[in-house]
């Protein structure tokens, strides 16, 4: 990379230099300013952690940019810019007008940055344009289509069903899923073939009704295709930024987590929501490890993203999860094993609701 320093008489560098300290101080607040609308207006987790990233990332590039030389080059009371204000600068009727400039602010910066550090540190110009390309996904996200993580925030269970289960069960009587508290549903059938699986994922879309999620479990292209509200990628499928390229910034990505590392490696890649498990023994997958419900105590604390405790929950066991604190779980057998599935959802998400969905943002705003 190239950092040579240019002499402070050449104006051309000068000027440089004044333009690369505007625009990183108007991103820097830009992106702030952007978090604290999906932190205390929109007050959703997921984004408000995406936000984060994309600030500590910006602080790592600009790092790169010595320091004493965006101060030298500083000379607000010179700056005519500073003068001048427009109207529509004045205009803004509700906090999402003001996130909504601040992220074109930010992008806007962005390309100042990628445009003027060529002449002065042309080797930082590219990680300016992957910043860009991350505030516009970032903007779809909060702008584009925002009931999809509304809906998640107040997801207690994700119900596992494999094509039979849904076509023949789920898609009959969807609303009462949705009644007995299958918010989410994910679509996971390691059996069957691909247009079965696709045709299940479009049912369940067909008859999805407000408020469900629909993910489809380890295919981000069948995610697509079907139009599914996101994808469910384990340790050993696609990354989840690689699948987040294929679902595009609006759907949910969620990923399996058994350890700390991989939380952190989840909310890095921009997951929406983790599953974390197996907690207990489980007919549905062969684990060797269970992490327990102390373990999943200690990772629901430091999620800043939804966290779904998964593997061998039952109504019977799940009151050691409540008095850990775990609010979300994700199940299978125990649903479809019972007698009565309908009756058992029911349950779980009942006895779910006496703990408060609230620490995931209360991790945020400990960070
Ligand atoms: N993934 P049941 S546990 C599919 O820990 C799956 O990542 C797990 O089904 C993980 O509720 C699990 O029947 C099985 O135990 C969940």
């Amino acid at each position: 990379m190239s950092l040579e320093p240019t002499s402070p008489s050449d104006p051309t560098s000068h000027a440089a230099w004044r333009i690369l300290d505007a625009n990183a101080n108007r991103c820097a607040e830009a992106l702030r300013t952007w978090e604290e609308y999906v932190r205390f207006v929109r007050e959703s987790p997921p984004l408000t952690a995406s936000l984060k990233e994309a600030r500590h990332q910006l602080a790592s590039v600009l790092d790169r940019l010595p320091w004493e030389r965006r101060l030298a080059a500083r000379n607000v009371e010179e700056d005519p810019g500073t003068r001048e204000t427009t109207e529509s600068e004045h205009r803004r009727e509700q906090p999402a007008d003001v996130a909504r400039a601040a992220a074109a602010r930010a992008s806007q910066a962005l390309r100042c940055l990628e445009e003027y550090s060529k002449l002065v540190c042309p080797g930082l110009s590219d990680s300016f344009e992957q910043l860009r390309y991350a505030v516009y996904a970032l903007e779809q996200r909060t702008f584009g289509q925002p009931e999809r993580h509304g809906t998640l925030a107040d997801v207690r269970v994700c119900l596992l069903a494999d094509c039979r289960q849904v076509l023949d069960q789920i898609v009959p009587q969807v609303e009462a899923y949705l009644d007995a508290g299958a918010a989410m549903i994910q679509l996971r059938d390691k059996e069957t073939d691909d247009r079965e699986l696709l045709r299940a994922a479009r049912e369940l879309c067909r008859v999805r009704p407000q408020g469900l999620l629909v993910i489809v479990n380890d295919r981000p292209d069948i995610a697509a295709i079907a139009d599914t509200d996101g994808v469910h990628v384990g340790q050993e499928d696609l990354p989840a930024a690689e699948a987040r390229r294929i679902v595009g910034p609006t759907r949910l990505v969620g990923v399996s987590t058994h350890e700390v590392g991989q939380l952190s490696a989840a909310v890095q890649q921009g997951a929406d929501y983790v599953g974390f498990g197996p907690v207990f023994p489980t007919p549905t997958k062969d684990f060797t490890q269970f992490v327990g419900p102390v373990e999943t105590e200690r990772m629901t604390e430091r999620s800043p993203l939804p966290l779904f405790a998964i593997g061998g929950i039952t109504p019977d066991n799940l009151a050691e999860l409540i008095d850990a604190g775990v609010g979300r779980v994700a199940v299978s057998s125990a649903v479809w094993n019972s007698r009565d599935p309908l009756e058992t959802l029911c349950k779980i998400t009942n006895d779910l609701r006496r703990v408060p969905l609230t620490r995931e943002w209360e991790v945020l705003r400990r960070g």
